[in-house]
């Protein structure tokens, strides 16, 4: 099967916004090939895999990797005359362009590798990226230009660098779906118009920290675990991955709920994950697929950002099931089943 490519997709965009997402995707080239090297050196006899040693503005383990792919990411930005600047996971503050700062109409936004622990491990890993109009045009964009809530953004994406390097795409007029020929390093069209089914028996989330869920998220995921013994009536399954590209990605091909929810482990933290490159992104993607993607108590496209690196609970996925889950948080009439339904259940079978 023919399958145009992502050039031709561009040219039917809006140029300035296809010109960013031209350069994005072109830094997502090179970020897999790198990945699919693994422990291989590369250039200079040095392996991409492994700590760097040092720790980024989150506290977290920076990998190689992560700073490799925030590199590739700066250098195809800079050549972008459509950006003024932009922001990334590894750095506390935006970058303003070194060529384009007062001439850019736009600011972009973007987690260069998310779910960097696992690469050693060899699980999928992705890049995430938003784009923003700049507010403030003929001024260097600052801190204050990019705080603007996920509904402002006119474009977003992922690539996810799985056992095939994909890149999903929007510009607001729905998603599509692109392939990476690892031959030509042509990005090919596989995807047009996904929409995420309403419906879904797969729910993610990391279990481990169940002890921390509020009420409304300890119902819902003891539902689902109960099965057709319970009042879901229905058997569902469970799916972890810890990368949240990988996660996503499986809800656009086939339905499911994500949840990374706000928890009382650190109860400073609103949640874990980030606002502005990760959740934002997201959430716009899954609007796009006709998908839902909430914080439990409202959309997350139309949270506020107050700090670039400000974390966010995240709620996403197919709407049968993230309405439900709003429906629990917004009528607190309904939690007090949790104890009942795990304790005193009158679904569990009673032990023989
Ligand atoms: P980063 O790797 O970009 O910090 O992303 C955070 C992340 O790895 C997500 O991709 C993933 O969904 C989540 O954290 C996994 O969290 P946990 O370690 O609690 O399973």
């Amino acid at each position: 099967m023919n399958h145009t490519d992502l050039e031709a997709w561009l040219a039917a965009q809006q140029p300035a916004v296809a010109d960013v997402l031209r350069h994005l995707a072109q830094a997502c080239v090179k970020i897999s090939r790198a990945c699919s090297r693994g422990a291989i050196a590369g250039e200079g006899g040095q392996s991409t895999h492994g700590a760097v040693g040092e720790v980024n503005v989150q506290g977290e383990n920076q990998q190689k990797l992560d700073v490799y792919s925030d590199e590739c990411m700066a250098e195809a930005l800079a050549q972008c005359s459509a950006v003024a600047g932009w922001a990334s996971e590894e750095l506390e503050h935006p970058t303003v362009s070194p060529n384009h700062a007062t001439t850019g109409r736009y600011l972009a936004v973007f987690d260069p590798l998310d779910g960097s622990s696992n690469i050693d491990a060899n699980i999928s890993v992705g890049t995430i990226f938003s784009v923003l109009p700049h507010m403030f045009a003929g001024a260097e964009p600052t801190e204050a230009a990019f705080m603007q809530p996920g509904r402002r953004q006119v474009a977003a994406g992922y690539a996810l660098y799985g056992p095939a390097t994909v890149l999903v795409l929007s510009t607001g007029s729905g998603i599509e779906f692109f392939t990476l020929d690892p031959v030509s390093s042509n990005w090919l069209h596989t995807r047009s118009g996904v929409q995420i089914r309403t419906t879904t028996s797969e729910f993610a989330i990391n279990t481990s920290n169940q002890r921390f869920w509020e009420k409304p998220i300890q119902r819902y995921v003891s539902e689902c675990v109960a099965g057709d013994t319970g009042p879901r009536a229905r058997n569902f399954n469970m799916r972890w991955v810890a990368s949240m590209v990988a996660e996503v990605h499986r809800i656009m091909t086939r339905g499911g709920v994500f949840l990374y929810p706000r928890d009382t482990k650190e109860p400073r933290k609103p949640g874990r994950l980030r606002l502005m490159y990760e959740a934002s992104p997201m959430a716009y993607l899954m609007e796009q697929a006709g998908a839902k993607a909430v914080t439990g108590t409202m959309d997350l496209l139309d949270v506020v950002p107050d700090t670039l690196h400000q974390r966010v609970p995240v709620i996403i996925g197919s709407s049968d099931e993230v309405e439900r889950i709003v429906g629990y948080y917004t009528d607190p009439s309904e939690n007090v089943s949790h104890q009942l339904f795990r304790h005193r259940s009158l679904f569990v079978q009673p032990h023989p």
